[in-house]
């Protein structure tokens, strides 16, 4: 999110989704009211630094990421341990470095982790010269004291290496993991580095939603285009913040960062083209040559979260955010009796929204009515997760992570 959109006020929570959209391409926005459900709220963990993300084993077992300091458990019993990453954890990582939106990031436990004890976690790497993303597998002990039998199973996700117009190294660095409960496969969401070309080019990974197995081989069904490299699921993203897969149906759902005009809400399908493309057009010239932020076309037009004029099979976003980029984050479905009305709904936060809104999504899978939750500490919203518990979790960039239950209707 750079530069920052003009006006980026709020009034009283609401967003501003504003623009009825032209030709009926977006017809999924839709204004949230700010009068939505109430959650009780606890707050389950303080004093962390930049928690990113979490996971739950069966027994309700909490790991967690901080940013820069790697991957750490609570165990039932409420006693934490620091196993993987900076100096310190039980299993330091000296390749591991934090830089601007990168470090440790997504975090995964194997859908058989119980007899596997798989976790996965999405890092930035200065194994190689060329500093990289990477999703490492860990097998974590029977005690939870200690990981090991690092493989890093994805080692060449791009990670933007240096300042540029745009912004810092680290920059858009995607970094949320999760496994489909349909298909099982994991899902790793890339980001384009502010890097022009990266979105669109099927030889490189960011930019992009993987479909990879747990040894990082691509998933059957992914994309099907001469050239490409085999675990893209799908293409054409800018910065994917959140993976959610819809219960009943088992499809994927991916909530994305905008450049200051849209974030974007998009249901995915295999070999899909989001429609993102910085990169110029013939004519047109940009700074670092990403067009990111300003046009990459010769109308000046600013460059499009989904070009439907040049892709026109590009996956049409379920609800975008056409007023300003707020900065989409996490996004979980809720599901379970005890969200009584609200089970099915897509809970989605925002980072400098600082909000949570709840989507309800019709059967084509548009977004259909929005409702920003009630009476919640204005907060970075960094990770949604649904426990075992059938709570929702939610990490806040301020060092938090809460607990949120519908008690109220
Ligand atoms: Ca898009």
């Amino acid at each position: 999110m750079k530069p920052k959109p003009i006006s980026t006020t709020l009034l009283s929570g609401l967003i501003m989704v504003a623009v009825v959209c032209a030709g009926g391409l977006f017809g999924s926005s839709v204004r949230a009211d700010d009068g939505g459900p109430r959650l009780s709220r606890t707050v389950f963990l303080s004093g962390l630094s930049g928690p990113w993300d979490l996971a739950f084993a069966p027994d309700g077992t909490m790991f967690y990421t901080e940013k820069c300091k790697g991957l750490s458990v609570r165990k039932t019993d409420g006693t934490i341990r620091h196993l993987f990453g900076a100096p310190g954890a039980a299993l330091p990582a000296g390749d591991f470095f934090c830089q601007g939106q990168s470090g440790m990031l997504g975090v995964a436990l194997d859908p058989e982790f119980s007899k596997n004890r798989f976790i996965y976690v999405y890092m930035a790497s200065n194994l190689e010269s060329r500093k990289t993303n990477r999703v490492l597998r860990l097998t974590v002990a029977k005690n939870f004291a200690t990981v090991g039998d690092r493989k890093d199973i994805v080692a060449d996700i791009p990670f933007k290496a240096s300042f540029n117009r745009w912004g810092g190294a680290g920059a858009h660095s995607g970094g949320r993991i999760r496994f489909s409960p349909a298909d099982g496969y994991l899902y790793v969401a890339t980001g384009d580095n502010h890097d022009g070309p990266l979105p669109q080019d099927l030889k490189r990974l960011g930019g992009k939603v993987l479909r990879i197995d747990r040894e990082g081989k691509p998933g059957k069904g992914n994309i099907d285009k001469p050239g490409a490299d085999a675990r893209i699921f799908t293409y054409g993203h800018r910065n994917v913040q959140g993976i959610a897969f819809q219960p009943g149906t088992g499809r994927v759902f991916v909530c994305e960062h905008g450049p200051g005009h849209s974030d974007e809400v998009t249901g995915l399908a295999p070999g899909g083209n989001a429609g993102w493309d910085p990169a110029p057009i013939k004519g047109v010239s940009c700074a670092s040559a990403y067009c990111g932020y300003t046009s990459n076309r010769p109308d000046g037009r600013p460059t499009s979260m989904t070009d439907l004029e040049r892709f026109p099979d590009a996956l049409p976003p379920s609800w975008t955010n056409r007023g300003a980029s707020e900065g989409m984050g996490p996004c979980e479905f809720l599901s379970g009796p005890q969200w009584r009305s609200l089970s099915g709904r897509l809970a989605v936060g925002f980072l400098r929204g600082a909000r949570i809104e709840l989507l309800t999504l019709d059967e084509r899978g548009m977004a259909a009515k929005a409702a920003v939750v009630g009476d919640l500490p204005r907060q970075r919203i960094r990770s949604l997760v649904i426990g075992p518990d059938g709570a929702l979790y939610v990490a806040i960039d301020a060092g938090e992570i809460w607990r949120l239950q519908n008690t109220g209707e």
